[in-house]
Formats: structure tokens, C-alpha cells, sequence
């Protein structure tokens, strides 16, 4: 039998190449109406314990990455969503917006289409294809700073670029790093070196970084290693960071206004991008797939004194 005052909180789990992704389809914290840069606020004033007792050990991992439905607040949108994960919130998330699609498929909502969904950054179009893939045209993508040069301790001089694409990242092309998924201890080292000395360095918002190199693979142009806010590096090929990826490349001129990038991960799965241009920003869309792995409740027993999670910091 179940103990008195057990919380309840039905998930519907799914991974996007590699990336895990917790859909909270009830018993999620009531974070009332408006918009959701608003909401996003309350839930982390108010009710942050869900937030880690959803994603943290013993019911998730650093990896996690969790997403909340809630009612949309911007007209015409099927639904609104708020991701977080092991530290704190994501402004959007790539390839946890094509989970949420495919889980939402997977319970009936979704049929094949077009649908808009509320974020905190912004509303975001996915269309689901009847093959299953999912392709999300995310919010407007921007370059802020290009050709950044940092000192980073125990590195020496790192260069990058600053942009937005739904996150913030920094994202270096020279590093001198072997993007092998047998180097990850080096690389989570490296990057958050790096992103520690671009915080430190006029880019406080910096979360993420990714750092890219040619892929082995035919017909992909390049692979990543992306750092995520909490410490884990991102299995899929990070749909915001392609985002930033595409902005950096169309603001070089090195890719045409629809042409198609092939971007993958360190584990070696593949996102596809493209950009239409929208004044001095780009508006990117990202294509992949996720697959549902996982049904379920999660019990927060009041006799747990892990109820809450294991906070990672
Ligand atoms: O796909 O945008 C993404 C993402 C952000 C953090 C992890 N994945």
C-alpha cells in the first residue's frame, strides 16, 4: 500500500539521440496563468524541490532533462512547456521540444502536423512527420559577439564566438581537442574551464558550450561536444546549440539562407538544421527524432529523505 501523503507525478520518458528527456504529464507543481517567462519564476521560487526530485538521483540523473506541460499562454498553441534540468531552468531545448512531440504522440494527442508550442523564450512551431521525425523551428537565433578571445586559466587563449539560440553558448572552432566520446572526462574539463573564463569575462549568461570538429561520418558536417549548464555534456547534437551553430555560420556567410547543415553528437547521433533570415537574426529549424523509452509514476513518499531529490550543487 501506498504511504498517506504520497505525491504523485505521472511521467512519460523519451530520448532524443542519446539526450533523455522527462515529460511531467501530471502532478506537477500549479504554476497558475500568464506568460511563461513568468511562470518559469514561480516554479523556481516556489516549487523548486519538484524540479529536482523529477530530474536529480534517485529518480534521474544529471542528465535528465525534465519539461513540465502546462497550459499555453500565447493564442493559438497546443500547449506551453518549461524545461529544466539538474541546476536550475533552459530557456528551450531542442531536442527535449521533438521529446515532448514524440511523447505526446505516444499518449494520442499529437497526430502528424504542425503545432505551436509557449516556451519562456518564446513560441516555438514543431511538425511532426508521419515518419515519426520531428522538425522545430525555434525562437529568433543570433550571433552577439564573434571572434571572442579568452584567457583561461590552465588553457591559455581560447577563441570563440558568443550566441543565442534559445541558450547561450560559446562556441569555439580551434581548441586543439579530440572529440571522441572515449575523451569526455578531458572534454567536460576543458569546456567548463572554458565557460568559467567567459563568465568571468563579460559573458555571464554563458551556460553552454560547445566545441565542434569535422565528423568521420559521410554526409555530416560536423560533430560537437556540447557542455550543459549542470556539468553533463549533451548526447544529442543540442538543438539551441545548433541553433547558435547556424546563426554563427549564416552571420560568416558560410551558409546559405535554406541550405541544409548536418550537425552530430559526440555518441554520434544527428541533427539536421536550416535558417530562414528574419531581419538581423535567423530563424533556425532542427530536425530529429526521439524514440519513447519509458511510462510511469514517480512517488515522492513523505518518509523518503530523499523525496526531493539529490541536489547536484
Ligand atoms: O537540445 O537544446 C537542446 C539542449 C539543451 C540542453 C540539452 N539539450
Amino acid at each position: 500500500m501506498e504511504p498517506r501523503g504520497t505525491l504523485r507525478i505521472r511521467i512519460v520518458d523519451s530520448h532524443t539521440g542519446g539526450e533523455p528527456t522527462r515529460l511531467v504529464i501530471e502532478g506537477g507543481p500549479d504554476l497558475g496563468p500568464g506568460p511563461l517567462a513568468g511562470r518559469v519564476r514561480i516554479f523556481q521560487e516556489q516549487f523548486d524541490p519538484y524540479r529536482s526530485a523529477v530530474v536529480n538521483e534517485p529518480r534521474g540523473s544529471d542528465v535528465m532533462v525534465g519539461a513540465l506541460l502546462v497550459e499555453p499562454h500565447e493564442p493559438d498553441c497546443a500547449c506551453g512547456v518549461i524545461f529544466f534540468n539538474n541546476v536550475g531552468y533552459l530557456g528551450m531545448c531542442g531536442h527535449g521540444t521533438i521529446g515532448v512531440v514524440a511523447s505526446l504522440a505516444h499518449l494520442g494527442r499529437l497526430k502528424p502536423g504542425v503545432v505551436r508550442i509557449d516556451t519562456p523564450v518564446g513560441v516555438v512551431t514543431a511538425e511532426l512527420h508521419a515518419d515519426g521525425r520531428v522538425s522545430v523551428e525555434n525562437v529568433p537565433s543570433h550571433r552577439q559577439a564573434a571572434d571572442v578571445t579568452l584567457a583561461v586559466p590552465g588553457l591559455g587563449e581560447v577563441r570563440g564566438d558568443v550566441a543565442w539560440g534559445g541558450n547561450w553558448f560559446f562556441l569555439v572552432e580551434e581548441h586543439g581537442q579530440a572529440l571522441e566520446p572515449a575523451r569526455t572526462a578531458a572534454l567536460l574539463d576543458y569546456t567548463a574551464r572554458v565557460r568559467a573564463a567567459a563568465n568571468a569575462q563579460g559573458f555571464p549568461a554563458v551556460d553552454h558550450v560547445e566545441l565542434f570538429a569535422p565528423s568521420p561520418s559521410p554526409g555530416v558536417h560536423s560533430r560537437n561536444f556540447v557542455l550543459c549548464p549542470g556539468g553533463a555534456y549533451d548526447r544529442s547534437p543540442c538543438g539551441t546549440g545548433t541553433s547558435a551553430k547556424l546563426a554563427c555560420l549564416a552571420a560568416d556567410g558560410k551558409l546559405d539562407e535554406g541550405a541544409e547543415w548536418v550537425q552530430e553528437s559526440i555518441v554520434g547521433s544527428v541533427f539536421r538544421g536550416r535558417y530562414r533570415r528574419a531581419g538581423d537574426k535567423i530563424i533556425p529549424t532542427i530536425t530529429g527524432t526521439a524514440h519513447v523509452c519509458g511510462e510511469g509514476v514517480l512517488l515522492l513518499d513523505p518518509a523518503d529523505p530523499f523525496r526531493w531529490g539529490i541536489r547536484s550543487s
